[in-house]
């Protein structure tokens, strides 16, 4: 597999699921700081012209946490998701939709401070889909308990951009704890200092 990636960026999200995975692949820099990311080759790859984007044989595919359930399907020794047919594995996609669909313009509208009404917001509001994921991390140490999963990789990797990173959000207790957690992580550790 080809890993497109750039420094400082969303890319950190499937560095650190393929390291999760301890699968070889093969990094590609496409640093968005050039316009690397805005070549005709590239934009065959992912046409938004933006990283991460995945390249596996014949397969081209972008979206951070796509990738992340891409990856972990194509190689289940990792155990990085529940089995089709694990009942947990609906809460275990629930929560991957989450980091994009919620997560993510929670922390912009957090930082941008723009209104929309809650019934029209996807994601409710910022206090709504934080109060949801604090109630979630409650139990922890993961999403789903003692089962670390892609799912955590991109709530995980979401909010520490948003907290840690670049403090965008306030942070609560139970935040704290998990990215604690995620930030104990070898794999973690290995994607943060590629996109440093
Ligand atoms: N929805 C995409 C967002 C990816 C994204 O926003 N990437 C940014 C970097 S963090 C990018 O490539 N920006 C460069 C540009 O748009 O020119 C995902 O989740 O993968």
């Amino acid at each position: 597999m080809k890993l497109y990636w750039s420094p400082r960026s969303r890319s950190f999200t499937t560095l650190w699921l393929m390291e999760e995975t301890g699968q070889p692949y093969e990094r590609v820099l496409t640093d968005i700081s050039t316009g690397a990311n805005k070549t005709p080759d590239y934009l065959a790859i992912n046409p938004m012209g933006k990283v991460p984007a995945l390249v596996d044989g014949d397969v081209t595919m972008a979206e951070a946490a796509a990738i992340c359930a891409y990856v972990v399907d194509r190689y289940p020794q990792a155990r990085l998701a529940p089995a089709l047919d694990d009942p947990r594995r609906a809460k275990y996609l629930q929560w991957l939709f989450f980091a994009t669909g919620c997560i993510e313009p929670a922390i912009l509208q957090a930082y941008l401070k723009f209104e929309i009404p809650t019934s029209t917001a996807a994601w409710g509001s910022t206090t709504q889909t934080f109060d949801v994921l604090d109630r979630a991390l409650e139990t922890g140490p993961w999403l789903l308990g003692d089962d670390f999963t892609a799912a955590d990789v991109a709530v995980g990797a979401g909010m520490n951009y948003a907290i840690r990173m670049f403090n965008m959000v306030p942070t609560r207790p139970n935040f704290d704890r998990y990215l604690d957690a995620c930030a104990a992580r070898p794999a973690f550790q290995t994607a943060a200092k590629l996109v440093a």
